[in-house]
This record gives C-alpha cells, sequence and structure tokens, in this order.
C-alpha cells in the first residue's frame, strides 16, 4: 500500500499554545487539532515502499545548523475563489527557505518528481467550508500574531492517514539538524 507523505516542522508546545489561542471566534470553523500542528516544508503525495525508503534515506543528508523562527500574522488560502483555509505565517527566514530547498533536492535524489509550486510557509489553524461565516474579523482580530522565536533543530517525515475526523499525521523519522 502506498504511504502519503510530507516533511514538515514541528512547532513547540509554547507556539503550538499560542495556535490553539487563535482558534475561537469563527462559526464553522474546522481547527486543526494540537497534534495536527505543523509547518510543511514538501508535500510528496502517495509513495510505494522502495521510493518512500529512498526518500527516508535521502533526508539523512539533509543537516544545516538549527535555526530560529518566529510566527508572524495571520492569513488565508483561497480554492474555487472561497477561503478554504486558515493559517499562520512566519517571519521571513533564509535558514527556512534553505532548509526547504535542501529537503526538496533530497527528495529528488531518491527519485520524487519536482515540486513546481513555490514554497510558501504557513502552519495551517483551521480548514473552512461553504458554510464557515466570513473570516474578516477573524483575519482583522489576529493579524498582530506574533511570537517569541523558537529553535528549529529538526524536521520530521510524516505519514498521512485520511480519516473521517480528519487527518491523522503519524510521525515516522525524526533528522536532527546538525549540533
Ligand atoms: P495545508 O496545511 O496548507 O493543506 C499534509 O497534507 C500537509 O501537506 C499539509 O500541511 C498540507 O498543506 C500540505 N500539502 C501541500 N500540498 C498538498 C496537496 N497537494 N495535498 C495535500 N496536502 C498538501
Amino acid at each position: 500500500m502506498p504511504h502519503r507523505l510530507f516533511v514538515a516542522i514541528r512547532p513547540p508546545e509554547q507556539i503550538r499554545d499560542a495556535l490553539i489561542d487563535t482558534m475561537e471566534g469563527l462559526e464553522g470553523a474546522r481547527w486543526q487539532g494540537e497534534d495536527q500542528l505543523h509547518l510543511t516544508l514538501r508535500f510528496i503525495g502517495e509513495a510505494e515502499a522502495p521510493l518512500a525508503n529512498d526518500i527516508a534515506e535521502s533526508l539523512c543528508t539533509v543537516r544545516p545548523a538549527p535555526f530560529a523562527l518566529s510566527l508572524k500574522g495571520v492569513g488565508h488560502f483561497e480554492r474555487r475563489g472561497r477561503p478554504h483555509s486558515l493559517w499562520a505565517g512566519l517571519s521571513p527566514s533564509r535558514n527556512l527557505l534553505d532548509l526547504a530547498d535542501r529537503v526538496e533536492k533530497a527528495c529528488r535524489r531518491a527519485g520524487c518528481t519536482p515540486e513546481t509550486r513555490r514554497f510558501a510557509p504557513h502552519i495551517t489553524i483551521a480548514r473552512l467550508n461553504s458554510s464557515t461565516e466570513p473570516i474578516g474579523g477573524w483575519i482583522a482580530n489576529h493579524g498582530d500574531l506574533r511570537s517569541d522565536p523558537w529553535p528549529v533543530d529538526a524536521f520530521i517525515l510524516y505519514e498521512s492517514h485520511l480519516g473521517a475526523g480528519g487527518s491523522l499525521y503519524e510521525p515516522v523519522v525524526r533528522y536532527q539538524l546538525k549540533s
């Protein structure tokens, strides 16, 4: 059976708490669970065992030095002209772009089809649908979201299990950055 994979950074507890604090005041939003919060570096999608193993191995070569990230602001993505998700943004970080670039190259070396979409760093907070109330008030209330910097010292290869109650994200391999 293929594995649905992605590579992400897991924010620490105090950052997850800050994100959870924003999860109110929007009727009809499907808020992410605490254990679902992550910053995707590379969505891989369905991979059969040999490719999945090669990806897991290739990612071992990605070992930049640890760096800091901080939350900055909120936003939304649209699909078919309608708000589809809410997210928290990150302060611009060259180190984050560099990490995503190295992860992308490692995935390609393992045999993944190149990602053509531009990397848009975000942490999804909620999924929305046509019955969600207008998001303008929520965006205005949380637009000044900021956090202290947190140290990023690892990234994770996740397997996504799709279920009726939402996706379950299972950490498969944790990759420590250079110490
Ligand atoms: P999202 O949070 O903005 O939806 C696991 O699905 C992770 O991979 C999510 O963080 C999701 O981003 C991201 N992702 C990127 N491209 C995706 C795609 N085509 N399908 C599903 N998830 C995708």
